[in-house]
């Protein structure tokens, strides 16, 4: 019986503050139970976190990359600890298919993970990779004093700086490129994570997980394939294109998926680059069993959903029961679904059915995530070079149509009767032009129709969200399956119609 005299303290502390207005010093009523005293006891913050000058030989510290955390540093003193971080600008994928520059600490997005111990001496060397086209600095949110380390750490190309701070702070913090325009830096994916342990460390646990969300701007849409730009304007305006786990679509899920065994302990680091979003972190089907919010020294239990600022961190623990896939969102929901921000834990062991007896989550919250894009990437690659074959379109088109039709018409096509009228052998798909199609998809349909004889009278959403490239591709798929007569429906059919159907600029994106 834990929260009747967790509130009976608060009651006592309310009265106790009610009575003596103007006492500054209310710990005398604070005496509770020794696990609440001790969650709500004061640390002393920098000023205790001092533990002498650094004992022992230097210790290079051991970098992670994503989503791998080093060791605990087991240490039971301070000592001067070396990290070595070289800034790497390089374009790699954001999405299947997708390319983005992104500007990085040590060739990842987020950056290297640093773990270090309080008191620690940490000798910071940033080098600057020779092929960068920008200078960068860091500012670590672990650091007592101005700039964070900025200031001392600017850095040319081919180039290196070091500077010195003593880890006076416990706690998880983010550190991120400074350097004008500080925005475009951060939202190149310069951001990582640098743990302080306490003293004593953190309580031991089977699994560590390093996570950082961050938002991103492109000039073309979600998943307009090829080459993508970053959109300045965009990110003035605060309208994402991606928001992303890991700095990629597919940074954390199929082969990438973190994973775990029923009945151990997970631990999850999770940052938040921003620049500009903040994160309603969630994981679809657990509890944390604990999170030290905002990453500082205590902990709340039982939680559902924690904020993570833009710029903040927190870390979780939680104990997996049952098997199955765990889903890692941003739980205000439209970036998880429409803008990537989604990642798996995969748990594996004996069912637990006295715990949860329901079937696994992929068909419900997964859609098209659960399966590979490439066939997507191969086509769009095949229509930039002008070698797309039907093939290769209505094998991205299953893809698409997996993730986007299948739940209202069905995976086979023979939808649901009086509610979703079916596409297979349709006489509605048979005597509709292309265009007709086209614009079935991108501005929705409703009213009464009939199709192979029967009667519907119901709405079908607007997916303009799509971009022209998968219309085509989920358009020519339902042409040439399930009888329905064959044909192509190409990238330049789709825009024509988009150009000649204006919709409000909300609508399109
Ligand atoms: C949310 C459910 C839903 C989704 C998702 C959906 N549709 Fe439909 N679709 C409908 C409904 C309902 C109708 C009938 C509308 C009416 O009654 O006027 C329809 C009608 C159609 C028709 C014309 C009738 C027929 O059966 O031939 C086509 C073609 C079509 N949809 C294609 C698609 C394609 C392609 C996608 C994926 C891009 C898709 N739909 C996604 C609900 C949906
Ligand atoms: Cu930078």
């Amino acid at each position: 019986m834990k929260s009747p005299s967790i509130r009976l303290v608060l009651g006592l502390a309310l009265a106790g503050s009610l009575l003596l207005p103007g006492c500054k010093d209310s710990s005398s009523t604070a005496s509770g139970p020794a696990t609440v005293a001790s969650q709500q006891s004061i640390t002393g913050g920098s000023r205790t976190g001092d533990f002498g000058p650094p004992q022992g030989e230097p210790i290079h510290a051991m970098l992670t990359s994503p989503p791998q955390v080093p060791p605990p540093t087991g240490r039971d003193h301070p000592a001067k600890v070396i990290v070595d971080l070289e800034v790497i600008e390089l374009e790699k994928e954001i999405a299947e298919g997708v390319t983005y520059t992104f500007w990085t600490f040590g060739g990842t997005v987020p950056g290297s993970f640093i773990r270090v111990r309080q008191g620690d001496t940490v000798e910071f060397h940033l080098k600057n990779h020779p092929d960068s086209k920008m200078p960068h600095n860091i500012d670590l949110h672990g650091v007592t004093g101005p700039g964070g380390g900025a200031a001392s750490s600017f850095t040319a190309p081919g180039h290196e700086s070091q500077f010195t701070f003593k880890a006076l702070n416990h706690g998880l913090y983010v550190y991120h490129c400074a350097t004008a325009p500080v925005g475009m830096h951060v939202a190149n994916g310069m951001y990582g994570l640098i743990l302080v342990e306490p003293p004593e460390g953190l309580p031991p646990v089977d699994h560590e997980y390093y996570v950082m969300q961050g938002d991103f701007y492109t000039v073309g849409k979600y998943r307009e394939k090829g080459y993508q730009a970053f959109d300045m304007q965009k990110a003035i305006d605060e309208h994402p294109t991606y928001v992303l786990f890991n700095g990629s679509e597919g940074a954390l899920v199929g082969d990438n998926a973190i994973t775990a065994n029923v009945g151990e302990n997970v631990r999850l680091f999770v940052g938040n680059g921003g620049p500009n979003l903040v994160s309603s972190f969630h994981v679809i089907g657990e509890i944390f069993d604990k999170v030290w919010y905002e990453g500082g020294t205590h902990f709340q239990e039982n939680v559902q959903t924690t904020l993570i600022p833009s710029g903040g961190a927190m870390m979780a623990d939680f104990h997996v029961e049952v098997p199955g896939s765990y889903v890692l969102v941003d739980h205000s929901i439209f970036r998880a679904f429409n803008k990537g921000a989604l990642a798996i834990l995969r748990v594996d062991g004996e069912e637990n059915k006295t715990v949860y007896s329901g079937k696994e989550v992929d068909s419900v919250y997964l859609g098209d995530k659960a399966v590979s894009q490439a066939p997507v990437a191969v086509a769009a690659e095949a229509k930039a070079a002008g070698t797309l074959t039907l093939e290769e379109q209505s094998k991205a088109g299953s893809v698409l149509f997996n993730g986007t039709c299948s739940v209202c018409h069905q995976a086979n096509g023979q939808g649901l009767p009086g509610v979703f009228p079916p596409l297979a052998g349709s006489d509605y798909i048979a005597s509709h032009s292309h265009e007709q199609l086209v614009d079935v998809v991108l501005n929705g349909l409703n009213g009464p129709l009939t199709v192979n004889g029967k009667n519907y009278n119901s709405v079908m959403p607007p997916m303009s969200q799509l971009t022209d490239d998968e219309v085509a591709n989920i358009l020519t798929y339902v042409l040439n399956s399930w009888d329905n007569g064959g044909g192509a429906i190409s990238k330049e059919d789709v825009a024509r119609v988009r150009e000649s159907t204006p919709r409000s600029e909300g609508a399109a994106h």
